[in-house]
């Protein structure tokens, strides 16, 4: 049966909307994923490990509701797949990139191995993920967290949209 799934996007390189309207397209293409609905695109600072950096280019994100019928890991390979596609490069933690593809939530109990963990780990506490993925599902929760809701209040945080066409 499809298992329902959260998906994070966001890019800070390049032609960041076309690349996020490019990785939906791609998503919905992967077999067995079908993406249901796409939030609007937020503008916010890049969050570094060491904190905002304002010097670095802003990001945009949005979020994604999908449908799968492959796992976990399935899912998340065909994600690292279309990131590879988008000339993604991997070499600094948190550093600027073109496209980041993130598993927020996927249906059933959590996933902690090292090369995924589900709910992500810091979904929690990012007005980035939190603002867009609210605009899809108003009544979302995170186990042992709360609702997103009281969670992007929590946050303080009102990232800016950024105006465009609906990205679905
Ligand atoms: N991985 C584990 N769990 C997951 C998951 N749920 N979804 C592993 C996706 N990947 C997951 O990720 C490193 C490894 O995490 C992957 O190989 C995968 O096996 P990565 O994409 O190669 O590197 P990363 O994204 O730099 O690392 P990390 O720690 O996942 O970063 P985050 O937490 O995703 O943060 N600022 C703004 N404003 N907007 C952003 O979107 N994003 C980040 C990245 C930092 N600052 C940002 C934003
Ligand atoms: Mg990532």
């Amino acid at each position: 049966m499809d298992a329902p799934a959260v998906l994070a996007l966001g890019s800070n390189l390049g032609d960041r909307e076309a690349t996020i309207r490019g990785a939906i397209r791609q998503i919905d293409a992967l077999p067995g994923v079908r993406v249901l609905r796409a939030s609007g695109l937020i503008e916010t600072p890049a969050l570094k490990p060491h904190g905002v950096d304002s010097s670095a280019p802003s990001y945009l994100n949005a979020v994604i509701a999908v449908r799968c019928a492959i796992g976990p890991r399935e899912l998340l390979r065909g994600l690292q797949g279309i990131e590879a596609e988008f000339g993604r490069l991997r070499d600094v933690r948190w550093g600027d990139r073109t496209l980041d593809l993130d598993i927020v939530q996927f249906a059933g109990g959590p996933i902690d191995e090292p090369d995924l963990s589900v709910p992500h780990p810091r979904a929690w506490e990012r007005a980035f993920v939190l603002a867009p993925w609210l605009e899809i599902e108003p009544d979302a929760a995170l186990p042992g967290r709360g609702t997103i809701a009281d969670l992007l209040a929590a946050t303080g945080d009102h990232p800016t949209v950024y105006p465009a066409e609906p990205l679905s």
